[in-house]
């Protein structure tokens, strides 16, 4: 191993290759993933500063049989991003890989390296008057390599999709540790295989992201944020109806928040004083951008909450007067994981059913649940606009959560992914799989789509090298 050290070290530079064997260097940013679900033991971070820094990194562990765990920003919720706990795992970081190599406004393109984060290229597109539209909490810390590595979703997916759908093109780095140059801003190119959208979501077991050529989008005229209470799941599933019918493309976000998830925040965040909550079992943001006008985007949604308030589909609403407040209703609904993280260890399911049926999968699994673990608490909110929710599952009030998620968490998942496949569901509608959902995915995704993922991870890795145990076992 220590040859191994001594040649990553030529290749990125002393300062680059972080080891155990410096008692000054602390590696749990590393080591630790954002849920506190694992902390393994690295070998080594490495931070490669190029793409062929990142190639000679992954010749040398090749030819080491040392295996790669790519990173981003390390905010994954499937413990995904960390090594095992052997120290035997290269931590593979992008972080210093983050510059924007081409913004091509004509072509409503922009060209990055993986390591960008999130935010920084919203922002950079901002300052061109354009847009790059994924969002999502983490956008702060997470990477546009990490991004299109788990194909994440966030709160304008109903509108623009989800990172796959931005994505125009890719330079990747095999586990053989050879360059594909895949980036360009075409927008139609049907020469053979798709490789970009085999990388896309593939969580860093089949190739190494080094960077990306996305969609930019036109900036709208106008953004304009409602906060709504809504008397039940079934009147969200209609309000959505009407928002899609009035606003057509406008309707850029729809979110759905239920009660003891918003408590979690008055509790834990009690600034940040969460509207309408208290009498009600859900409440919706919505979102509509105008390319017209902010009047024309007001009116619009006038007519909207009328329709809805006529038809007994909402209860009562407030509107943001201004950016100040959109921005203040979207930071109660994006507070709502640090606010369940706060509460303690809990069992996520990040699962997605046909919209017309989430109402009807929530009360049979609410009962199921409740009547299994009495006082279980269920913190359920997501992206009801794509059929994506975060059905959360909270140990009852005063329980120890790491002995609830060791007595129930094997059952709880049972009990939930049965439901999800009983609704022609996903398991995994925007996290990924990572090593929590490794053993589930084989129950219940179909065989064959089993079998053609293994082929695939076995003539691009046959070393098994990136991201083991990741996706899939082969
Ligand atoms: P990491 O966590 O570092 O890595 C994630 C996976 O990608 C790992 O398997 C890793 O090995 C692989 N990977 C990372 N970089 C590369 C690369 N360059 N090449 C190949 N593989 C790579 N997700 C959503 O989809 N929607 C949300 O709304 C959302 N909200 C979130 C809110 C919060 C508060 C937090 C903490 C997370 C949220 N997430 C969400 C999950 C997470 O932020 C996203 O999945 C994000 O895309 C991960 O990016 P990252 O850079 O942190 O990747
Ligand atoms: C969100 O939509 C994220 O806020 C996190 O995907 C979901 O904490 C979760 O379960
Ligand atoms: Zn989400």
């Amino acid at each position: 191993m220590n040859a191994l050290l001594t040649q990553l070290r030529a290749l990125v530079g002393d300062a680059h290759v972080l080891t155990h064997d410096d008692p000054a260097t602390d590696l749990s940013a590393w080591e630790q993933d954002w849920r506190k679900r694992a902390h393994g033991r690295a070998l080594a971070v490495v931070r490669p500063g190029s793409t062929d820094e990142v190639a000679g990194v992954v010749k040398a562990c090749v030819a080491a049989r040392v295996s790669i765990v790519p990173q981003g920003g390390n905010t994954g919720m499937v413990v995904g991003s960390v090594p095992d706990d052997t120290g035997t795992q290269v931590v593979l970081s992008l972080s210093r890989m983050k510059a924007v190599r081409e913004l091509d406004a004509a072509n409503l393109t922009i060209t990055v390296e993986a390591g960008c984060v999130l935010q920084e290229l919203q922002e950079t597109a901002e300052r061109a008057e354009l847009l790059f539209p994924l969002s999502l909490a983490a956008e702060g810390s997470c990477t546009i390599g990490g991004n299109l590595a788990t194909n994440a979703g966030g709160t304008q997916v109903v509108r623009y999709g989800n990172t796959r759908d931005l994505c125009l093109g890719l330079e990747v780095v095999t586990a053989q540790g050879q360059i594909w140059h895949g980036l360009g801003g075409l927008r139609k190119d049907n020469t053979g295989y798709d490789l970009r959208n085999l990388f896309v979501g593939s969580e860093g077991t089949l190739g190494i992201i080094t960077a990306a050529t996305l969609k930019l989008y036109p900036r709208p005229a106008a953004r304009l944020t409602a906060w709504t209470a809504v008397p039940s799941l079934d009147a969200a599933v209609e309000l959505l109806g009407l928002a899609h019918q009035h606003l057509g493309a406008g309707l850029t976000g729809f979110e759905v928040m239920g009660q003891f998830a918003l408590s979690l925040v008055n509790k834990h965040f009690s600034q940040l004083r969460v509207p309408l909550w208290r009498d009600t079992p859900y409440c919706v943001l919505l979102e509509n951008s105008d390319s017209e006008s902010e009047a024309h985007a007001r009116a619009q949604f006038e007519r909207l909450l009328e329709t809805a308030l006529e038809r007994e589909v909402l209860n009562d609403a407030v509107v943001a007067e201004n950016l100040a407040q959109a921005q203040q209703l979207w930071h109660i609904r994006e507070s709502i994981p640090l606010a369940q993280a706060e509460e303690g260890l809990n069992i996520k399911h990040d699962i997605s059913v046909p919209v017309s049926r989430i109402p009807a999968f929530c009360h049979e699994t609410d009962a199921l649940l409740q009547r299994e673990i009495p006082g279980v608490r269920l913190v359920n909110f997501g992206h009801l606009g794509d059929g994506n929710l975060h059905y959360n599952v909270q140990a009852p009030e005063g329980t120890d959560g790491p002995l609830f998620l060791k007595s129930y968490e094997e059952k709880v998942n049972s009990l939930v992914f049965d439901a999800v496949k009983r609704y022609h569901g996903s398991i995994s509608a925007e996290h990924g799989i990572g090593s929590l959902k490794v053993g589930k995915l084989p129950l219940y995704k179909d065989p064959v789509a089993m079998a053609l993922m293994r082929q695939i991870k076995l003539s691009l890795d046959p070393l098994n090298l990136l991201n083991p145990g990741r996706v899939i076992e082969p």
